[in-house]
Formats: C-alpha cells, sequence, structure tokens
C-alpha cells in the first residue's frame, strides 16, 4: 500500500479522498492555489503546499508543478479526483513516467474513451450497444445530410467528437436546423477541447440518463455496483442523482451490469469508473465512459455500505478488490442533492460570495460531504458546488422524506444556494412519479417560484473583549505551518469564523415570492466576457426576460431581467470584460 498520497484537486473530493487515506493509514499531500489558502482540503492535509495562483490553468492544471510536489514531498501516488487532470491521458502518462503511481485507469484506458468516436467503435466491437449513428467523425454539413438521409434519419444529435458531459451537444428535429446545430456543436468542441470534429446519433426522444458503477483491479477482477438515474439535469449539469434507477428492475440491472462490465474490460480498467448510458422503453446505449470517480459516487456507497475511493486507491496499488459480484448486495434508497452556489429562480445564475453562518444536517441515513466552512469564500473560479447532501432510507418514498427533512436543516446564510430548487423539486409530483422532470427544470415560471429570501445583511461583529486563541497559517516557502497565538481579539476585519454566535440563528425563510432588491440597476453576478447582448436599450422586457450572455470559465450563463420595465441604460457590448458587480442594465419600472 503506498504511504503518502498528494490529491491533485480542491474542494469537497479532495477532502473526500483524505478521509479515505486517514481510514488507510496513509499520509496526504495538499496542493492549493493562491485563493485556497484557507480552504478546508488544505486544512485538513498532512502537508500542502501552494501552486500557483487562482486560475486553474496557472495552478491545478499544471502538470509540472504537480509533480514537483509529489517529488518534493515524497508522495508514491497521486489522486485526481474528478475535472482538473482526473481525465488527462497526458498527466497518467507523466505520472507513470515520473514512477508516481496515477491512481486511475492507465493512460491507453483514458485515452480510448477520450475520443466519443474511438470509443464508440470500441464499444460496438467489443458487443457493447452505442445510441445509432456514425463511429467516425463527419467532416461537413453536406456529408452530415448525406449519412442522415442514408441512416440516422432525424431528429438527430450532433455532438463534439472530444466531448463529453453534454459539452458541444446539439439537436436538429429537422435538416432546417441541421446548419446551426452542426455549427454549435462544431464550435462548442473547438472552444472546450481544441477538437472542432462532430460525429452524429439519433436524438432519443425522450430518455433518462443512467449509468452503472464499475470497479476493476490488476487481477483481472471487474465488477459492477448497480446503476444512478441522474435525468434531473440542467444544461447538463447533473442536479440530483439516485440509486436505485427507479426504472430498472434485477433482470434490466444485469443486463446493463453486463454491458458495463464487458465495457470496461474492453479497455483494461483499473480502479472505478461510470459507463454512463440512455435508457429508453427498456433498451439501453451506450454514450460514454467517465474514466474518474464521479461527484454522485455516494448514492452508490450509501447502497452498497463499499467504499468506491477506497477500493479504487486500492486497485491501483495492485490489491485485489475487496469484494466479489456476488458479494454485492443493494440495500435500500439513496439519493444526492448538489448543493451549488446558483440561483435557480435566475436561470442557475452563478451566486458565488461569502458563506455566513453555515451547519450542515445531520441524523439517521444523512451525509454531507463539503469543501466549506462558515465564512468560507465560494470564487467564481472554481466549480460553483459546496457540498453535497446525501440520503439513504429503505425506498424512494422515505428517501425524499428524508431528504426534505435534511434540506430543511441545511443552515447557509449570505450565500444564494439551490437549496430552495431541491425543496420545490423533491415536492412535486413529478418526482414523486419518477419522471424526468426535465419540463420543471426548463420551466421559468416554476423556477422562480423557488426564489430564496434576499440574503440578510451580514451580522455585525460585537464580541466582548476577552482573550481568544487563533490559529493561524504561516507559509514559508510555499510549504504551509500552523500556529496559534493566543491575546486579544484582531482590531478588525472579517468576524471571527462562526465563533459565539449569541443570537439563535433565525430559521431559514421558505421561499417566498420575489426577493429581488427594488434597485434599477442589474449587476453583474460574476466576471466575464460579453459572448451576446439580447435586448437593445428602450426596449421593455419582463422579470426573467434574456439580457445578455456572460461567457465565464468557457460556461456560457444567461443574465435575465432581474424585474419587469424598460432598459434606460445598457453599458455592455459584445466582446467586452466585465466584472462581478458591474451594471450590465439599469431597468426602471413602467414606460
Ligand atoms: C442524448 C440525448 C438524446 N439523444 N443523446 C448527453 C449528456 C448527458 N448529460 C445528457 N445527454 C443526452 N444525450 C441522444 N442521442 C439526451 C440527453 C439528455 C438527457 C438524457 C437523459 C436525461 C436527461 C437529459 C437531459 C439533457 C440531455
Amino acid at each position: 500500500m503506498f504511504s503518502k498520497i498528494l490529491i491533485a484537486n480542491r474542494g469537497e473530493i479532495a477532502v473526500r479522498v483524505i478521509r479515505a487515506c486517514e481510514e488507510l493509514g496513509i499520509a496526504t499531500v495538499a496542493v492549493y492555489s493562491e485563493l485556497d489558502r484557507d480552504a478546508a482540503h488544505v486544512r485538513r492535509a498532512d502537508e500542502a503546499y501552494l501552486i500557483g495562483p487562482g486560475p486553474a490553468a496557472e495552478s491545478y492544471l499544471v502538470i509540472d508543478k504537480i509533480l514537483d510536489v509529489a517529488r518534493q514531498s515524497g508522495a508514491d501516488a497521486v489522486h485526481p479526483g474528478y475535472g482538473f487532470l482526473a481525465e488527462n491521458a497526458g498527466f497518467a502518462a507523466a505520472c507513470e513516467a515520473a514512477g508516481i503511481v496515477f491512481i486511475g485507469p492507465p493512460a491507453s484506458a483514458i485515452e480510448a474513451m477520450g475520443s466519443k468516436t474511438a470509443a464508440r467503435d470500441l464499444m460496438s466491437k467489443a458487443g457493447v450497444p452505442i445510441v445509432p449513428g456514425t463511429t467516425e467523425t463527419v467532416a461537413t454539413v453536406d456529408d452530415a445530410r448525406a449519412v442522415i438521409a442514408e441512416t440516422v434519419g432525424y431528429p438527430v444529435a450532433v455532438k463534439a467528437a472530444g466531448g463529453g458531459g453534454g459539452k458541444g451537444f446539439r439537436v436538429a428535429l429537422t435538416e432546417d436546423e441541421l446548419e446551426a446545430a452542426f455549427e454549435g456543436a462544431s464550435r462548442e468542441g473547438e472552444k472546450f477541447f481544441g477538437d472542432a470534429t462532430v460525429y452524429l446519433e439519433r436524438y432519443l426522444p425522450d430518455p433518462r440518463h443512467v449509468e452503472v458503477q464499475v470497479l476493476a483491479d490488476r487481477h483481472g477482477s471487474v465488477i459492477h455496483l448497480g446503476e444512478r438515474d441522474c435525468s434531473v439535469q440542467r444544461r447538463h449539469q447533473k442536479l440530483i442523482e439516485e440509486s436505485p434507477a427507479p426504472a430498472v428492475d434485477p433482470e434490466l440491472r444485469a443486463r446493463i451490469g453486463k454491458i458495463a462490465i464487458d465495457a470496461a474490460a474492453a479497455v483494461d480498467y483499473v480502479g472505478a469508473g461510470t459507463v454512463e448510458g440512455l435508457l429508453q422503453d427498456g433498451e439501453y446505449f451506450f454514450l460514454e465512459m467517465n474514466t474518474r470517480v464521479q461527484v454522485e459516487h455516494c448514492v452508490t456507497e450509501m447502497t452498497t455500505g463499499i467504499d468506491i475511493v477506497k477500493e479504487g486507491i486500492r486497485a491501483a496499488a495492485g490489491e485485489p478488490l475487496s469484494v466479489t459480484q456476488d458479494e454485492v448486495v443493494l440495500r435500500g434508497h439513496a439519493i444526492e442533492c448538489r448543493i451549488n452556489a446558483e440561483n435557480a429562480a435566475k436561470n442557475f445564475a452563478p451566486a458565488p460570495g461569502r458563506i455566513g453562518r453555515y451547519h450542515e444536517p445531520a441524523g439517521p441515513g444523512v451525509r454531507v460531504d463539503s469543501g466549506v466552512g462558515p465564512g468560507s469564500e465560494i470564487s467564481p473560479m472554481y466549480d460553483p458546488m459546496v457540498a453535497k447532501l446525501i440520503v439513504w432510507d429503505a425506498d424512494r418514498e422515505q428517501a425524499t422524506a428524508r431528504m426534505l427533512r435534511a434540506l430543511d436543516e441545511f443552515e447557509i446564510t449570505e450565500l444564494t444556494t439551490l437549496i430552495p430548487f431541491h425543496q420545490a423539486l423533491l415536492s412535486s409530483g413529478q418526482w414523486a412519479r419518477a419522471e424526468t422532470c426535465r419540463d420543471l427544470v426548463e420551466d421559468k415560471a416554476w423556477l422562480k417560484a423557488t426564489a430564496p429570501a434576499a440574503a440578510p445583511a451580514p451580522a455585525e461583529a460585537d464580541e466582548p473583549e476577552e482573550k481568544v486563541s487563533q490559529d493561524y497559517t504561516v507559509e514559508v516557502s510555499g510549504r504551509r505551518f500552523a500556529v496559534t497565538i493566543i491575546g486579544p481579539p484582531p482590531a478588525a476585519g472579517p468576524a471571527a469564523n462562526g465563533a459565539g454566535a449569541a443570537r439563535k440563528p433565525a430559521r431559514r425563510e421558505r421561499a417566498a415570492g420575489g426577493g429581488a432588491g427594488g434597485g434599477d440597476e442589474l449587476a453583474s453576478p460574476l466576471q466575464g466576457t460579453v459572448l451576446k447582448v439580447a435586448v437593445d436599450a428602450g426596449a421593455t422586457v419582463e422579470e426573467g426576460t434574456l439580457v445578455c450572455v456572460i461567457e465565464a470559465m468557457k460556461m456560457e450563463n444567461e443574465i435575465t431581467a432581474h424585474k419587469a420595465g424598460t432598459i434606460k441604460d445598457l453599458p455592455i457590448a459584445v466582446g467586452a470584460s466585465v466584472a462581478a458587480g458591474d451594471t450590465l442594465a439599469v431597468i426602471t419600472a413602467g414606460e
């Protein structure tokens, strides 16, 4: 077994991996950017090293810096978590070349699954059913038109070959829409993956997203841990996941389990991975394989009792899996809600900021995986997911009731999160009937009704004069040391983290209509570049009308009017940079 693991990630997944290491008796090394000096994963690890400025391209994505820290700290393995370098075959290969074990599959498996067309070709040859369509890229719109006429038919999905997770995915219901879909998918593929090539799939009108968790070791064992349903998504971001999938019975489970095992075996997989697919009318089609531990692995941990992260670490160390397929027993029902710093009522606009009070739910069957605490800053620079709330109970109905109870217990002040959205969705008839809720997450009026109450102003710090013990972290040559200073409280500055909150926390107000302040200015929630301006000065808008699209971190964020009225001022233009808080439009009520 390894003696020291470097975690090349941040946030909740870094903490999750550190916990697994602690249980296995393995020392941990964190890396962090300048923005993450006070982050949970940094405090939690045995050692921590600064690797650069906030932007991931200058820190969490810099392979050489991470390998330098691995060598300097004497780590014998690197865990990539998810995102960042997790599915970068070059990183896996660089680790191998440096004599450091990459905790994940061989670089060749990452590469084989990285190209979606190559993966489709490989899978169909391995007997894995794929969505009907091409296994090669289609060079031009005219070529696409011909292939569609000959084989695929309409409606058609145009997908980026370098894609995945729904990025670079466009639909053409008819031939009229093909050119725009082709160009959209190609442009997005170029932007996200540096690959403008696309392929075609038949577009399935109302599938469920069902994925299978697999584990593999270097001794020839490949097993599956059942499936998860992740159909509740918004712009291809999963919001709620559950296991078992409501539409999967034991017979179908065995069938898709075998499909997933065949897919993993075909690329000599090692560790934890997920085979994603679409389920429609009892037919299952391979979509792609995620060659890493996923955000939603926790629901499977709850229903199987198997620690997926520890199994991945053991497999990377050359140990056999701790369970055989026959020993996998699925029990009860688990649900996960992603608690993102986003405003569902405003088109899921990012809502970065500083957390005030923070209190996680607990009690029977409740698990929270998070990387934040009181006073944590949620930067617009990174993923907006602040926590995952996972519950388990005997069946779906009871698990839903437990989730609603836990969501109500979750206290996060001064930050807008998806908690009210989850409360509304899990209370809906569509969820109770196990529908995909696709129309709800697109329904602007319904989403608006989930509006969180206006964030209260930060409480004034009025602590009595006394000696306090303060923990500080000092940084010497990029290395962190913890020091404790006991003395009078610091003169000014932010309120001490949650210290001595005398007032009983007010119960979070329930979703209540409006919430937005009465101001005329529509402020940008984030820093980015204006991609599109959707209104003209002088125009009349409704609350929720699209005003502009701002690109930040390669994501397109739709900014909508915060109230009805007339656009009095529109100080933005396509291509311009905006900072968080900048005025995008001034909207006055009435004419
Ligand atoms: C599809 C599809 C329909 N037909 N592919 C791809 C990435 C994943 N996030 C969802 N993806 C889809 N791929 C074909 N050929 C529909 C979706 C899809 C979806 C599927 C199941 C449940 C919810 C969904 C929400 C958006 C898109």
